[in-house]
């Protein structure tokens, strides 16, 4: 709303003339969405203490999680409520890859909320049906595939990281693609979610890449020179992704170790869906999988520990699936399992954008 109301003043005061710049957009979106975050956040965890939304800590975890047990969840709420108010107030309204990617993101939220409040509120266990879950998810990801394929400028090629020559073209098969995009990067970073800031701080590092990603394909000259797409109004995501980031750090200043709140399936949904639909508009898709490559490897273990358990009738790859429970096993500090994993985040998200170059 501030680039609407705002940069049409620059003709008569200068200065606004600022509001016209991604770069100092994305910047004050993102102090937007930490500050919001930073002075909500003790209210939002007071609120869910008094309404006893704490969390339910299974018997089958790791010892060490027990004394987590009451610990107030659902924060992705104050999450979602910073992302959408500072993408509001400073992202260009009239650019519909923002509208889809917001959209994305309130939906699995609510998704995440009916199964958090389900499990914490109504103490059913198991909250929503993982069929039920899925289905949800679907629906709404697939939606999500047809806007993307639907809109006049639609590119239905895909993106191959390094292999620039490579594009093939999906036709309508993006439009599932892109869901599969969407629910994967959900439910890894709704998996990965099992350690205090684990989940928050490689979501934060992806929201920092895909800021370089959507810049880049939003600006001819830079897009030409790197030979990707260039995709007209990419560049906004930029903003959406600053706001991602700032949003996380001002979850991460609670979620840290000790977790004063967990962000709950409305949190880590709503951010494994943003990332997928930012990964989708700025077609730098497959390249997820390497930028989110710890919430990639966290699912992989999974895969692997429940595989291997049903082949050998019972033997176990890992002491505990997903991998930083193996760890944890293994008498790592939660701490150090946690800030381990956000350097292979790091580390990861480096070598996608050296991607850019190794063309
Ligand atoms: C999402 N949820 C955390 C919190 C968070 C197939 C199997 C791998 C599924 C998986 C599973 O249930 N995943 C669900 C992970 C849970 O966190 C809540 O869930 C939200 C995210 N969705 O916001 O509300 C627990 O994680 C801990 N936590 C923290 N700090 C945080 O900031 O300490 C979360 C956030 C919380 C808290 O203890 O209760 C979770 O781990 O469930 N299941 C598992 O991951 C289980 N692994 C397992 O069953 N492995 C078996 C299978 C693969 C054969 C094996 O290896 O043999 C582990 N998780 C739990 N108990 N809680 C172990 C059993």
């Amino acid at each position: 709303m501030l680039y609407h109301f705002l940069f049409p003043l620059h003709t008569s005061f200068s200065i606004f003339n600022v509001f016209r710049y991604i770069t100092f957009r994305t910047i004050y979106a993102s102090l937007t969405a930490f500050l919001i975050c930073f002075f909500l956040g003790p209210w939002v965890i007071r609120r869910l203490r008094k309404m006893q939304i704490g969390q339910y800590i299974r018997e089958e975890g790791p010892s060490t999680h027990h004394q987590k047990a009451g610990t107030p969840t659902m924060g992705g709420l104050l999450i979602i409520f910073s992302i959408v108010a500072s993408t509001l107030l400073w992202a260009d309204l009239t650019n519909w890859l923002i509208w889809m990617i917001l959209g994305v993101t309130v939906a699995f939220g609510a998704i995440g909320f009916v199964d958090d409040y389900l499990m914490q509120v109504k103490k059913r266990n198991k909250g929503l049906s993982v069929r039920g879950k899925f289905l949800l998810q679907t629906v709404v990801a697939l939606l999500a595939g047809l806007i993307v394929i639907l809109r006049p400028e639609a590119d239905t090629r895909l993106t191959v990281p390094i292999f620039k020559s490579i594009n093939p073209d999906l036709g309508w098969g993006y439009m599932i693609f892109t869901a599969l995009v969407i629910i994967g990067a959900a439910n890894a970073v709704n998996l990965t979610d099992g350690l205090d800031g684990l989940a928050i701080g490689p979501t934060i590092v992806a929201a920092v890449a895909y800021m370089v990603f959507a810049y880049a394909a939003g600006h001819i000259e830079i897009a030409q020179y790197l030979q990707i797409p260039y995709i007209v109004g990419s560049g906004e995501i930029t903003v959406f992704c600053g706001v991602l980031a700032g949003a996380g750090l001002g979850f991460l200043w609670f979620n840290t170790y000790p977790a004063q709140v967990f962000m709950g399936d409305v949190g880590s949904l709503a951010l494994g869906g943003a990332l997928g639909a930012v990964a989708v508009v700025a077609k730098q898709e497959i390249l997820l999988v390497i930028v989110g490559g710890l919430f990639v490897i966290e699912v992989l273990s999974v895969i692997f520990q429940v595989g291997f358990f049903k082949m050998t009738n019972g033997k176990r790859i890992f002491r505990m699936a997903p991998l930083h429970h193996h760890f944890e096993l293994k008498g790592w500090p939660e701490p150090k399992v946690i800030v381990r994993f956000w350097i292979i985040s790091i580390a990861l998200a480096l070598f996608s954008l050296s991607t850019l170059k190794i063309r």
